[in-house]
């Protein structure tokens, strides 16, 4: 299709480049040339695959809190750039990713905006994240959410600092052109329930029925703790009652208890373990994927390409990069990708390659 048209005679060439170049003013463009680059035949992503070993990164975020405070800052954050999209703030391009610290005595003011946002916890234990004014008091490797639109702020009250990886869909709401933000006029949200709240209450395969006003929390997004303690005990137990997936190993995904679903509309999020010396077999999926080392140590390979996995390192594979996954240790993995987005829009696929 590339330019078939303008090769046929030398100056039929000539004219179609001349009507191009009359027609783009009136911001007219021909099809037949672009064709091929816009419908592939399978993905191309412009982001490449890339690991930030964790202890640099945390090196840069804490010469920043000495320079900046979280008020400051409203976000002490370093972003987590796929290289191969510069400027875009993107891991992915429909993902962020991002580096955030909280220092002892800190407070993130609170704020709400159309992004969703998950933070998975890298190091320090006592900070919080208050969502609509509830607290998730947080410990290494939780998982907690502030879907959109709710309200959020953190602290820390603990006398050590907090780091956490940050997840949210901001490029995918700048896609839609579908931000809204604003700020609370305090620096906290009024606490509205006990720390630890929603995690009792819907957290257990357990909800409050209906009529008796007890549904404090939005009813289709009730949980948004998911603590390191529990998720941890649930994959082993998964590990040692079964054979790992030769593509995935064990394999969890994070789930909304309200409808069984991942646990934002656009990011779906999971866990990985493999066994000491398991390697899987390569396997691509249309889901762009932030990972993170939660335990252990090996190699990911992407595309055949080695990159080293020790603990809190972070890896973004992106669309239909065939990775395989190799344990030198018991290697546990946390994951947060577009699936959600995807499934809904009938996009996803997943293809198991042969080892
Ligand atoms: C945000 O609200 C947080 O609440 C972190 O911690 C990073 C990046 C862009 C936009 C909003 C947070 C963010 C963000």
């Amino acid at each position: 299709m590339d330019g078939t048209a303008t090769r046929r005679t030398p100056a039929a060439g000539d004219h179609l480049r001349a009507l191009y170049a009359e027609m783009r003013p009136h911001s007219l463009h021909p099809l037949w040339e672009v064709l091929s680059a816009l419908v592939t035949p399978a993905p191309r992503s412009a982001a490449r695959p890339h690991r930030w070993p964790y202890a640099p990164a945390r090196d840069f975020l804490l010469r920043a809190g000495a320079l900046i405070s979280a008020e400051q800052a409203e976000r002490r954050v370093l972003i987590l750039e796929n290289p191969a999209l510069p400027g875009s703030s993107a891991v992915v391009p429909s993902l962020y990713a991002g580096l955030q610290l909280i220092l002892p005595g800190e407070v993130a003011p609170c704020h709400r905006h159309t992004q969703c946002a998950l933070r998975f916890v890298l190091e320090g234990e006592g900070a919080y994240t208050a969502v609509d004014g509830e607290k998730a008091v947080m410990r290494p490797f939780d998982l907690v959410l502030t879907p959109n639109w709710q309200w959020h702020d953190h602290g820390n009250p603990s006398d050590r600092p907090m780091i956490w990886l940050d997840g949210l869909d901001i490029p995918t709401v700048r896609f839609y052109e579908a931000s809204f933000a604003e700020r609370l006029e305090r620096p906290s949200h009024d606490e509205t329930l006990a720390p630890g709240d929603s995690l009792r209450r819907y957290g257990r395969n357990l909800r409050p029925m209906r009529g008796t006003a007890a549904d404090r929390r939005p009813p289709g997004q009730p949980l948004f703790h998911y603590p390191h303690a529990e998720w941890r005990e649930s994959l082993l137990a998964l590990a040692a009652a079964e054979a790992p997936d030769p593509h995935l190993g064990h394999a969890m995904e994070f789930v909304n208890p309200a409808d069984g679903g991942p646990v934002m509309p656009t990011i779906a999020a999971h866990l990985r373990h493999l066994p000491a010396g398991f390697e899987t077999a390569p396997r691509r999926s249309t889901d762009g994927t932030v990972f993170v080392v939660v335990e252990g140590s090996g190699t990911a390979l992407v595309e055949g390409e080695e990159h080293p996995l020790e603990e809190r390192d972070l890896l973004v594979v992106p669309s239909w990069h065939a990775l395989r996954l190799r344990a030198r240790t018991r290697l546990i993995l946390f994951a947060y990708s577009d699936r959600a987005a995807q499934e809904k829009l009938g996009l996803f696929r997943e293809q198991r390659l042969p080892a």
